[in-house]
C-alpha cells in the first residue's frame, strides 16, 4: 500500500496548551491496526464486536442509500443528490455518539446521520425530487432537514442548544458542516455566541477538503480546529475516516455539552470521494491521483481490515450486511419511484404557522393561474 498516513500537523484537545501542534485522533490505522492511544481509546473501551460490527454494516447502508440517491438522479427521478461517498465513517461514528433526546442540525450531505438517526428510508428522496418541503418530520428523530443555506444551520443549532441550556435540558445538539462553511460569517457568529453563552453545541465540521471547486486551503490559513480556540472553544482533528475515533471525540464532545461544559469544535478530516452534488463534474479541478490517494484510505475497507484481523468477520455477518443495505436500498428506490407528485397548492402549506395575507394573495393567484393553464 502507498501512503495512507492522514498525519497532518495538527492539535489534539488541548485547551490550555493552544498552540500545541499534535495529530489527528486516530485509533485504527487504514491497514485495519489499532493504534495505541489511550486516553481516546478509553472513551470507546465498551466497543466489543457487536458494536464495531454495527458500525460497519450502518456504514455500508449509508453507502447503499447515497449510491440510490446517486442513481436516481441519473435515471431522472431526482433533480440534486448530494452524495456522501468517503464521508461514512464521520456520518456513522458520529452519529452512534448521540441519544434520542439529542438534536441534530445538518447540512444537505448527512443522509447517513439521519439514516442513523432512524429516519423511514422512504422520506430520504423526499426534497429532492421536489415531491415536498421537506423529508422528514424533524420532532420524529431530532433532527433538521438538508439545509441549503452553506452554515445557516450552525446559528439554530447555537440558538436551540442555548434555550436547552436555560431550560436545563440535560441533552447535546451538535452541527455538521463543511470546510467552505468555516469562511461564512454565520459560522463565525455561531462560534462567538455558543462560547459567550456556553450554548451545548458541538461544532463538526466534515473537512472533505473541498468546497465545490475550491480547496480547504483557500478556506483557511491554519488547520481548521485551531480556529475554534480563538473563540475560546476546544478544539480537535480527528481522522474522521476512522468511525471508531469519530466516536470517541464526539462522546467526549457531547458529555461536555450534557455536563455543562459549553461547546466543543470537532475537525473531521475525510474527503468527498463523488461530485460536490450530481450537478458537478470534480475532474474539472482535481486530479486522479488524489482522488486514488483518498480511496486507500476508505472508511469502510478500513473497518471490515480491522474486523477481519480481530477475527469479527464471517460470511454469515457479511450475508446480513448485504441483507439489510438491500431492504433499505430497495425500500429507498421503490419509495421515491412511486412518490405521488404533489398537489401544486401544497406550496403555500407551512410557510407560516398563523394566515399571512402575503401568502394568501399568492395562494389566489397561483389558483387562477392553474385554472387558466386547464382551459
Ligand atoms: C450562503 C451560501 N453561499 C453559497 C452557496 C452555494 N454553495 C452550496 S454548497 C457550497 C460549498 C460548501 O462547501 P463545504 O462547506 O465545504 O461543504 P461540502 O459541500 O463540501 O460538504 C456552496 C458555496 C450556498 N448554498 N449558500
Ligand atoms: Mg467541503
Amino acid at each position: 500500500m502507498s501512503d495512507t498516513s492522514t498525519r497532518l500537523p495538527t492539535m489534539t484537545w488541548a485547551a490550555a496548551v493552544p498552540d500545541r501542534v499534535s495529530y489527528p485522533v486516530q485509533l485504527v490505522q487504514p491497514d485495519g491496526r489499532r493504534v495505541l492511544d489511550r486516553e481516546h481509546a478509553a472513551l470507546v473501551a465498551d466497543v466489543g464486536p457487536d458494536k464495531l460490527r454495527q458500525l460497519y454494516e450502518d456504514m455500508v447502508v449509508a453507502r447503499r442509500i447515497d449510491a440510490e440517491g446517486t442513481a436516481l438522479q441519473r435515471q431522472g427521478q431526482l433533480g440534486l443528490w448530494a452524495p456522501l461517498l468517503g464521508q461514512e465513517a464521520a456520518q456513522i461514528g458520529s452519529a452512534h455518539a448521540l441519544c434520542a433526546d439529542d438534536y441534530v442540525f445538518c447540512s444537505y450531505r448527512e443522509a447517513g446521520v439521519a439514516y442513523q438517526r432512524g429516519v423511514d428510508p422512504a422520506q430520504i428522496t423526499r426534497l429532492w425530487r421536489g415531491a415536498a418541503h421537506s423529508c422528514w418530520d424533524p420532532a420524529e428523530i431530532n433532527m433538521t432537514n438538508p439545509a441549503i443555506v452553506v452554515g445557516a444551520q450552525g446559528l439554530h443549532a447555537t440558538g436551540y442548544a442555548y434555550a436547552a441550556h436555560l431550560d436545563g435540558a440535560e441533552i447535546a445538539v451538535i452541527t455538521y458542516f463543511g470546510d467552505g462553511a468555516t469562511s461564512q460569517g454565520d459560522i463565525a457568529e455561531a462560534l462567538g455566541f455558543a462560547a459567550s453563552w456556553s450554548a451545548p453545541v458541538v461544532f463538526f465540521c466534515q473537512n472533505n477538503q473541498w468546497a465545490i471547486s475550491a480547496p480547504v486551503r483557500v478556506q483557511s490559513a491554519t488547520p481548521i480546529a485551531r480556529r475554534a480556540y480563538g473563540y475560546g472553544i476546544p478544539g480537535v482533528q480527528v481522522d474522521g475516516n476512522d468511525a471508531l475515533a469519530v466516536l470517541a471525540v464526539t462522546r467526549q464532545a457531547v458529555a461536555r455539552a450534557r455536563a455543562g461544559g459549553g461547546p466543543s469544535f470537532i475537525e473531521a478530516i475525510t474527503y468527498r470521494m463523488g461530485p460536490h452534488t450530481t450537478a458537478d463534474d470534480p475532474t474539472r479541478y482535481r486530479t486522479a491521483a488524489e482522488t486514488e490517494l483518498w480511496q486507500q484510505r476508505d472508511p469502510i475497507d478500513r473497518l471490515r481490515r480491522l474486523l477481519e484481523r480481530e477475527e469479527l468477520w464471517d460470511s454469515e455477518f457479511e450475508q446480513r450486511v448485504r441483507a439489510r443495505s438491500d431492504e433499505v436500498g430497495t425500500r429507498l428506490r421503490t419509495a421515491t419511484i412511486e412518490m405521488p407528485d404533489p398537489d401544486p397548492m401544497e406550496l403555500f402549506e407551512h410557510v407560516y404557522t398563523t394566515e399571512h395575507p402575503l401568502i394568501d394573495a399568492e395562494r389566489r393567484e397561483y389558483a387562477a393561474y392553474l385554472k387558466g393553464a386547464d382551459l
